[in-house]
């Protein structure tokens, strides 16, 4: 449940204007504060965010900030330097371009990211004033990538999380930005992550596991102790608030003021920030086109662009609007006649009576970016239709498409297809109009901005809860002494330790895992306990354990329970194993190392490994899914087994695990104390063998049938320091 939330966004939800010389504040329009109103009143809320204007200004009139704060806002205060250099420039000029894949219009400068860490370190510094320990933090959109662990340094335990509201780009875009690994770790500062579409997510992920290393599955991962999810959410309206417009009496007043101007003209209409990614030149184009193709039309059809102004200090925004000027005049001049303009041109924002009325009365709503992380106009337009009626074109590359595809879907490059749209829209029957607006209705009454907000926070508690579950099994504290007390008071203790991942961290190549002086010395003294027995269960052969540890009074077991050592004898087999197999298994494995760079085959007395560890990422991970496929109908025939291991595929003898090996030892004698430890899942069969009152510890994340975890190979390490010096 939320207590307090604190939301974080580069605006306040109050605009500070100058009009002749006095500042005034005044509503923001748009998106989120709108949409948000009704649903963040339903308990205390701070918006901490930029106010619009520079920090001198807000310097000199203190009665603003005071009334600011009287609306639970607390402003951020920006030199005019660093709105070019932050807000004009790596916001507006880097990152916005760059996650439209838009690279040729991207600027890179070191100044510019100088500017966004001053500018994040500065909504860190607020924000952490503000803070009480439960507060749910909510930061919002991509002028603020590195305040979640800006955040997270200063408040480590806090309930952080992050939206962002425009499309995170494929990994071949995103990596292009100088500063990519920054801006991963500084999003990983949040508890849930959360995007308009499952794409995004997917790309997001994507990169922070080609770019960090970091392990990835069903859309979570950890980051040290730290569970951290990233999910879409798709971000709603606020339904009610439009579907209702349309019967407002001032509405109806403005729709017939402008109804009056058409004449009977049918309309078409478009709705958008003059921004470069909205498609507007393209739908122009399409728009002349159609008229050209469809004479029929002319002086029957008027399409109304909205172009609200925005980022007007940055050049493409300049050069496009001169742009647009120039293309409108080129149309209406080719295409008008004396008494009918093809093209009304608003350049300006208009009150949202205006707006809607504007929505009830198009026929068609050409909503055509070239991309949007979501594009809520194409949402407003469809709940405005109380009637049903109207037809919405949307392209393909607005995240807003995924949830409306009963509107006519295009590509927004492909002007004949606009042109289609544009035919097939203007003839469609109303009862098909209906029909398809009926169920986008339905869907977006359902999932509105409220619930979007809701599901957001219900789930950022979930991944708290799950952190907490995590932390609960974590060997730490009290746990932790009570079994180094258990094991001091023992008769006969039994250690069964797993070698790589858990004893030693992974190295790229598996022969420069060999253990360094001081681990040797602290098994030899584990070793050397009269009470104790200390069994090395591992999966690597039987040559290299007897290299590393044959000289420890210890038990061996090598290639996952081939071949086992008791204390002071010879290795043994604990069955007649064959590796004829190896010559059938080979060539498959051969071919895998040929198509998966940086992959290699390790070959073991009665197994064949194949390591992926050095490979692309993604590429081992999707290769290691096929060969396990593949080799899955060879392992059948043969009486094999295949195991995954960490970053590794290995084909042995069926039959043979850790588990099993285990029980040579668990079975034969009486222990009062059993302790298990191992970080992959070959060492879950030896948890699942061991009794109810041993201690098991799995080391890493994920699920497991180990009582407890811990997150290093270091931190074994100092168990069993405690374990051999009675610490
Ligand atoms: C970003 C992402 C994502 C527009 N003109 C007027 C006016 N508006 C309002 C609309 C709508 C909002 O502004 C525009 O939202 P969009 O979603 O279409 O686009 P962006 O501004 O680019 O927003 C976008 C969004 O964040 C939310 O996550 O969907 O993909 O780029 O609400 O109604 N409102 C009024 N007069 C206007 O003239 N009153």
């Amino acid at each position: 449940m939320i207590r307090r939330l604190l939301l974080v966004s580069n605006r306040l939800p109050f605009t500070v204007q100058e009009r002749r010389g006095e500042l005034h504040i005044e509503p923001s329009v748009g998106g989120l504060a709108t949409g948000l109103s009704s649903w963040h009143k339903s308990f205390p809320c701070i918006w901490i965010g930029w106010p619009g204007i520079t920090q001198k200004k807000m310097k000199r009139e203190k009665d603003i900030m005071a009334r600011l704060l009287s609306e639970n806002c607390h402003p951020v205060s920006i030199s005019q330097q660093d709105v070019e250099a932050y807000y004009n420039g790596i916001c507006n000029r880097t990152i916005w371009p760059l996650f439209h894949y838009f690279p040729l219009h991207v600027e890179y400068g070191e100044g510019y990211w100088q500017a966004y860490e001053r500018i994040n370190t500065a909504f860190a510094n607020v924000v952490a004033g503000i803070a009480r320990p439960d507060d749910t933090i909510w930061i919002h959109d991509y002028h603020l990538m590195l305040l979640p662990r800006l955040l997270r340094e200063r408040l480590p335990k806090a309930t952080i999380g992050f939206f962002l509201h425009i499309p995170f780009p494929a990994f071949e875009m995103f990596r292009l930005l100088p500063w990519r690994k920054q801006v991963l770790e500084g999003l990983l500062g949040a508890d849930l992550i959360g995007f308009h579409t499952y794409d995004y997510a997917g790309h997001f992920l994507d990169s922070v596991h080609r770019l960090l290393g970091c392990d990835v599955g069903m859309g979570q991962l950890r980051v040290g102790d730290r569970l951290i999810k990233a999910d879409a959410f798709p971000m709603g309206i606020n339904y009610e608030q439009f579907s209702s417009a349309a019967e407002e009496p001032k509405t109806k007043a403005e729709k017939t003021r402008i109804r009056n101007k058409l004449g009977d003209c049918r309309v078409i209409l478009s709705v958008d920030r003059l921004d470069y990614t909205k498609g507007i030149p393209e739908r122009l184009e399409a728009f002349s086109l159609f008229l050209s193709r469809n004479p029929k039309f002319k002086q029957k059809v008027v399409f109304i662009l909205l172009a609200v102004p925005s980022r007007t200090r940055v050049d493409h925004y300049i050069q496009l609007k001169r742009d647009l000027d120039g293309l409108v005049g080129d149309i209406n001049g080719r295409h008008g006649t004396i008494g009918w303009m093809p093209i009304w041109y608003l350049y300006r924002s208009l009150p949202f009576r205006s707006l809607t009325a504007l929505y009830s009365l198009a026929d068609v709503a050409l909503i055509t970016p070239l991309r949007d992380g979501m594009n809520l106009v194409a949402k407003e337009y469809v709940a405005t239709r109380a009637d049903g009626k109207g037809v919405l074109i949307l392209s393909e590359t607005a995240g807003a498409a995924q949830e409306l595809g009963e509107a006519i879907i295009i590509n927004a490059n492909n002007t004949e297809e606009t042109v289609r749209a544009l035919e097939q829209a203007l003839v469609m029957s109303e009862k098909e109009q209906m029909e398809r607006n009926r169920v986008m209705q339905e869907r977006l009454r359902r999932y509105s901005v409220q619930r979007w907000a809701e599901e957001f926070t219900d789930r950022l508690f979930h991944t708290k809860n799950l952190q907490r579950q995590m932390a609960e099994k974590a060997l730490t504290g009290e746990t932790e002494r009570q079994l180094v007390k258990a094991f001091h008071s023992s008769d006969k203790a039994l250690l069964l330790v797993d070698y790589d991942g858990t004893l030693v961290s992974f190295s790229p190549k598996p022969e420069q895992a060999k253990p360094g002086a001081s681990l040797m010395s602290l098994l030899r003294e584990l070793a050397a306990h009269s009470r104790t027995e200390l069994v090395i269960i591992s999966g690597r052969d039987k040559d290299t354990l007897e290299r590393w540890f044959g000289r420890l009074n210890a038990g061996l077991v090598a290639e996952h329970g081939v071949w086992i050592k008791e204390r002071g004898r010879g290795w043994e087999t604990i069955e007649t194993l064959t590796s004829d197999w190896k010559e059938e298994i080979r060539p498959m494995l051969e071919s895998w190392v040929d198509r998966t760079p940086g992959s290699f085959i390790e070959e073991k007395g009665f197994s064949l490994v194949w390591h992926y560890r050095r490979a692309e990422p993604k590429l081992g991970e999707l290769r290691a899914r096929e060969l396990i496929n593949n080799l899955s109908h060879s392992v059948a025939n043969l009486n094999l087994q295949v195991l995954e291991g960490s970053k590794v595929v290995e084909v042995k003898n069926a039959g043979i695990n850790k588990g099993r090996a285990a029980l040579r030892w668990l079975s034969g004698q009486e222990w009062d104390f059993v302790l298990a430890v191992g970080d992959d899942t070959t060492d879950e069969d030896t948890f699942k063998a061991l009794p109810s009152t041993a201690w098991s510890v799995r080391i890493g994340g994920g699920a497991s049938a180990a009582r407890f975890s811990l997150d290093y190979p270091r931190e074994v390490v100092s168990l069993l320091a405690k374990l051999a010096r009675g610490i």
